[in-house]
Order: structure tokens, then sequence, then C-alpha cells
């Protein structure tokens, strides 16, 4: 009897020792999986923030490539009347033509879809600055304009790209702008 009891209770310990070890694996296992749920989140936010640059400097590029103010037409702060309704950026020929450029999904300059970004935009704002003092907003003609492209994927902004083009001094002849600056910011 006294046998018999003993054994009961091995048995029984047995059973709580296992779902212990149980508890503990599965304790273990959320952790680890969690673990490596985050480092997959981060490596693709990483992933994002890359793909992201690319195609703000991409687009960036083909802005600040513009002259500063229309070379061709009366000039207006935006698009001028032969580019109102054309279904591409392929007439775009000064860096405020890009004024509130929405790019989504992200397309070459000829309308042509980039690959591999379903779910991504890019967008534009396009600002007159102070020359002297770049944080300085101006209603008017400045002789300097800021760009911001911003990229997203999905709702997540993933890459910021800031540009100024200033007006070509007129001693120097040139019609395509001054300087370009770019930044990440
Ligand atoms: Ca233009
Ligand atoms: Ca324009």
């Amino acid at each position: 009897m006294r046998e018999a009891a003993k054994n009961r209770v091995r048995s029984g310990l047995s059973i709580v020792e296992a779902v212990i070890s149980l508890v503990l694996v599965s304790g273990v296992m959320v952790v680890s999986l969690n673990t490596v749920g985050a480092s997959f989140t981060a490596q693709r936010g990483i992933g994002d923030r890359a793909r992201g640059q690319l195609l703000a400097n991409d687009l960036m590029t083909e802005i600040l490539g513009r002259a500063y103010e229309d070379p061709n037409e009366p000039v207006v702060f935006g698009l001028e009347a032969s580019e109102i309704g054309g279904v591409d950026r392929s007439l775009y020929d000064d860096v405020d033509d890009y004024r509130g450029v929405t790019d989504s999904p992200p397309r070459l300059k000829d309308g042509t879809a980039i690959q591999g970004f379903t779910g991504w935009s890019r967008s534009v704002i396009v600002l007159r600055t102070d020359p002297n003092n770049l944080t300085v907003l101006s209603l008017t003609e400045s002789g300097a304009k800021k760009i911001t492209v911003t990229v997203k994927h999905g709702n997540v902004t993933v890459a910021k790209l800031l540009g100024i083009k200033t007006k070509a001094s007129p001693a120097s002849g040139a019609t395509g702008g001054g300087i370009d600056i770019m930044a990440i910011h």
C-alpha cells in the first residue's frame, strides 16, 4: 500500500515537472520568436530607409537638373501654361514645376513605373526661401527655392531630402540656375 502511494506521488511529480518544463520551453520560444520578429522589423526598417533614400535622391537629382525658372514661356511658380494637363513629368523644365507633385507609385520622368516599389510614394514641396537665410520663407520671388522630397512606404515616412536651387547671377550668363544643395534631413 505504502509503495503504491509512493508510486502515485512520483508519477504526480513527473507530470508536474513535465508541465513546468513545457511552460519554461514555451516561454523561451516566445522570447526567441519575439526577438527574431523584432530583428526582422529592424532589418526591414533599415532596408526601407536605404531604398527610400535612393528614391528621394533620384527625384531630387531630376528636379535640381531643371532650370531655376522656366526658360521658354511666361514664368509661373508652378506649371506654366503649356505644361498643364501632361500625363507625366517629361515637359517639366524648371524646379517649381514639381511643386505639389505626388508620385505614387514612384515613376520615372516619362511615366514608367519604377519596378519593386508598389505601395511606395514620393511627394514634393517647393517653397521660395531667403538665399541669405534658408530657414526663412519668402512669399515673393527671392532668388532661391527650397525643395523637399518625402518618401513613404505605406504610411511611414522612410526618407526626406532637402534641396536648394538658387538663381544664376546675371553676370554668369547661365540660365540653368546657380548653386544646388542637397542634404538628408
Ligand atoms: Ca516649366
Ligand atoms: Ca514653373
